[in-house]
């Protein structure tokens, strides 16, 4: 199927049972299970960014109250390694604030942090910024499952969100990755005063990826005090169900990750999320700088999800 970005604003602004139908029904055909797949988030590298991404805490073009952090020791890497495999998770992933990866110690670090984490059968993805062709075969020599780099948000409105790279440079990279065999994780945000249109054109261009996204990280955006956006309201979610619904739809076989934001929905909306195919979630008490819900409500609200014989728990005895 070929999708323009009037066919997805079309699906975009179905009435919402039609296009949760829609969706449901996309999904079923797809996973078989109405499983979701945990993924823990750590962040290796903090602040100090070069880039000037406006919604981003750790940029150094901003004045935000973070702890900035060095890369992290390799034995601090397994402790949270472990902790997360301990809790439950199916995917770790790996998150450092810079603007392009470097050869050397730098490079080798992530490579046995890669390997310490598929040692633990854990499927194992990085962010780590602009990436060659040459480091990305490395990477997956040592064993890196997905690669996380997002367009973020449409082409044209790319430029009002970040001056410091291009839109294309991020497609190179995203390149680059699926060249050397490694899956793209490759998503966006939602909430920062894009239009409808900004949000299909971006769905546009993740349909359009060859190969596919292997999974796509849906973010409302999380407005963080000394951010040029730190006064934007909060995502409608609704909104961010729509968003979910139209994604399953264009992209069937695709995890599609409900990630920052998610502190500010609901339970219902959640779920909202998880019918409308979302079937993945960042899990873990925190995200790169900014909290994360607790896990044990996240587990409460899977098995809400997902588990048979639910009445049985209920207030009322059958
Ligand atoms: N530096 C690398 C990069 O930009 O690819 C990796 C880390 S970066 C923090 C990963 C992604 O987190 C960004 O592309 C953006 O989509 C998301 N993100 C960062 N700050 C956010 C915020 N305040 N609200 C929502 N999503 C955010
Ligand atoms: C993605 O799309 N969202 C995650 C992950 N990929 C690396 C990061 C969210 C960061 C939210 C702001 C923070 O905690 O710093
Ligand atoms: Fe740096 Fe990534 Fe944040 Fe942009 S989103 S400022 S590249 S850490």
């Amino acid at each position: 199927m070929n999708y323009t970005k009037d066919k997805i604003l079309e699906i975009l602004n179905l009435p919402l049972n039609d296009l949760i139908f829609r969706a449901q029904t996309v999904h079923r055909k797809s996973f078989k299970n109405a499983d979701v797949q945990l993924a823990s988030l750590v962040s290796i590298k903090t602040g100090s960014c070069p880039e000037d991404c406006k919604y981003c805490p750790q940029s150094a073009h901003f004045n935000v109250d973070i702890k900035k952090e060095k890369l992290m020791e390799f034995s601090d890497l397994k402790k949270a390694a472990n902790l997360a495999k301990k809790n439950g998770a199916d995917r770790f992933c790996m998150g450092a604030a810079w603007k392009k990866l470097n050869d050397g110690p730098q490079l080798n670090s992530v490579l046995e942090m890669v390997k310490e984490v598929k040692s633990l059968g854990l499927e194992a993805c990085v962010t780590l910024g602009s990436i060659s062709l040459a480091q990305a075969k490395k990477l997956k020599k040592a064993g890196l499952d997905a690669y996380n780099h997002n367009i973020d948000t449409s082409p044209d409105f790319y430029k009002k969100i970040i001056s410091t790279r291009t839109f294309e440079e991020r497609l190179e990279t995203i390149k680059n990755v699926s060249d050397a065999g490694i899956s793209v994780c490759c998503g966006g945000i939602i909430g920062m005063g894009e239009t409808w249109e900004d949000r299909a054109k971006m769905l546009e261009v993740l349909v359009n990826l060859k190969p596919k996204p292997e999974s796509v990280p849906l973010n409302a955006l999380v407005p963080v005090r000394g951010t040029p956006l730190e006064n934007l309201p909060s995502v409608n979610p609704l909104e961010m169900v729509r968003m979910v619904a139209t994604t399953r739809i264009l992209l069937p076989k695709t995890r599609v990750r409900l990630s920052a934001g998610r502190k500010k929905f609901s339970n219902e909306t959640q779920l909202l999320c998880l019918l409308a195919g979302a079937n993945s979630i960042f899990y873990g008490d925190s995200l790169l700088t900014t909290e994360n819900n607790e896990m044990d409500e996240d587990k409460k609200l899977i098995s809400e999800f997902s588990k048979k014989d639910s009445l049985k728990t209920s207030n009322s005895r059958l």
